[in-house]
């Protein structure tokens, strides 16, 4: 087995792993991401686009925000929409705004400035394993090409995602998982066609929940709401774009236009919450750590918060003393954030889709809508939110 020495193993390329890794290279901090799948799949990957205040910050700090400055949209507000009844919720209300910008551009930026600072990613490993994070001498095992390496490290960052290794592999005893599952899915789509609106939608229809999205001004991502175990093969474009139009208000449905699927998927909506996000010289980071559902725009951004929350408290241990501080409180601190970040996420899944056939569950609904619509600290406090809290 061929061994090595670094002083940080972050396993997982995603937005988590390789945003890390940027503030550590800009920091100088040594470090390899070891990763499943190989650096054009990761590159490829479509995901989120809503980007919160921080985490525009974030990226800056690392230094790779030219682009997404130059391409991004910024999204001042979004319009919560049901029955005939629009509301436009203005970020104005907390003085923020958001930006629209795919993942996958995202990633590409880390992985561009990566490349071009030398930093060091083994993409497609096979077998990734933790061994003694419980002690001051972590390592980490992998196999590459059919060869079997060993990296010993001082700290290992798991950001391999929901299914990956690092939080599998901590004793069950030590780590307490919070589930919840709601009993639906999305249907989404990307296609390089005009969105509706520039302002992104969240429409509650009687028959399920759906969302105008984008990611530039020709490229469109749509969703909505269906039953739980509801499969692909049984969807094509054509008939994405018949159901979408039909529970789209008629204020959009004129303006809809149709095209060829660049990609179609079914995400399930769930939360898991797993707690400590550290055990020993291992720490959890974004998806590893927690999931949320799509509805709240969150998902990446905490990933981002966790990765440079952790940056902060590796670079307070390597600037000379050794100074444990910022690394013992990294798990209490994320875990406070993330609950808010849950909780807004699992408040807005509630709002808009549609869970039972029970129709006192919609009067609720609407009410609550009705109220949201006469009140501006309703409204201030889903800007607040939406925007992204600390
Ligand atoms: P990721 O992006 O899942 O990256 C984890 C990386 O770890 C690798 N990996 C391993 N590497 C080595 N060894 C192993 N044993 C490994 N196991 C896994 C994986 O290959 C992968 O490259 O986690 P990260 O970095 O924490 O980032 C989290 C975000 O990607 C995620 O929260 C969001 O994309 C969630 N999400 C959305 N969030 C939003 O805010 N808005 C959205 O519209 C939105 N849409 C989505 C989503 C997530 C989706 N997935 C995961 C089902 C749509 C989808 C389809």
């Amino acid at each position: 087995m061929e061994t090595s020495h670094t002083q940080v193993v972050i396993i997982g390329a995603g937005p988590a792993g390789l945003l890390l890794g940027q503030l550590l290279l800009k920091q100088g901090i040594d470090h390899v991401i070891v990763e499943l799948r190989s650096a054009d799949y990761v590159r490829s990957r479509v995901r989120a686009g809503v980007l919160e205040e921080p985490t525009v910050r974030a990226l800056e700090e690392a230094g790779v925000s030219e682009r997404m400055e130059r391409e991004s949209l910024p999204m001042s507000g979004f319009d919560l929409m049901w029955e005939d009844r629009a509301l436009h919720i203005d970020f104005a209300l907390v003085n923020k705004i958001t930006r629209v910008y795919g993942q996958t551009k995202i990633t590409r930026d880390l992985m561009d400035a990566r490349n071009t600072r030398g930093g060091i990613t083994h993409y497609e490993v096979s077998d990734t394993q933790v061994h003694d994070f419980d002690t001051a001498r972590p390592w980490v095992t992998y196999e590459k090409d059919g060869k079997r390496y060993r990296i010993d490290c001082d700290f290992i960052a798991g950001c391999d995602g929901h299914h990956g290794v690092s939080r599998k592999s901590v004793p069950r005893e030590q780590v307490q998982t919070y589930k919840y599952a709601f009993p639906f899915g999305w249907l989404a789509i990307l296609a390089d066609v005009p969105p509706i609106s520039e302002q992104v939608a969240w429409i509650n229809h009687i028959d399920g929940f759906l969302m105008c999205s984008l990611r530039s001004k020709t490229r469109s991502r749509y969703y909505f709401q269906v039953p739980e175990g509801e499969e692909l093969k049984h969807w094509d474009a054509d008939r994405f774009w018949a159901e979408y139009r039909r529970r789209l208000p008629e204020s959009l449905a004129h303006k809809l236009v149709a095209g060829p699927a660049l990609e179609m998927s079914i995400t399930p909506l769930r939360s898991s919450v797993s707690a400590p996000m550290r055990f020993g010289r291992m720490f959890l980071a974004g998806d590893a750590a927690h999931i949320v559902p799509p509805t709240g725009a969150k998902g990446l951004n905490m990933a981002v918060a966790d990765a440079r929350r952790l940056y902060l408290g590796l670079r307070q241990y390597y600037a000379g003393g050794h100074d444990l501080g910022l690394l013992d409180s990294y798990s209490d601190d994320s875990l406070a954030r993330v609950w808010k970040a849950v909780r807004f996420s699992w408040w807005m899944t509630n709002l808009t889709h549609r869970f039972s056939d029970n129709p006192f569950n919609r009067q609720m609904q609407l009410a609550e809508l009705e109220y949201i619509s006469q009140s501006v600290a309703a409204q201030t406090t889903i800007a607040e939110n939406f925007c992204g809290l600390n």
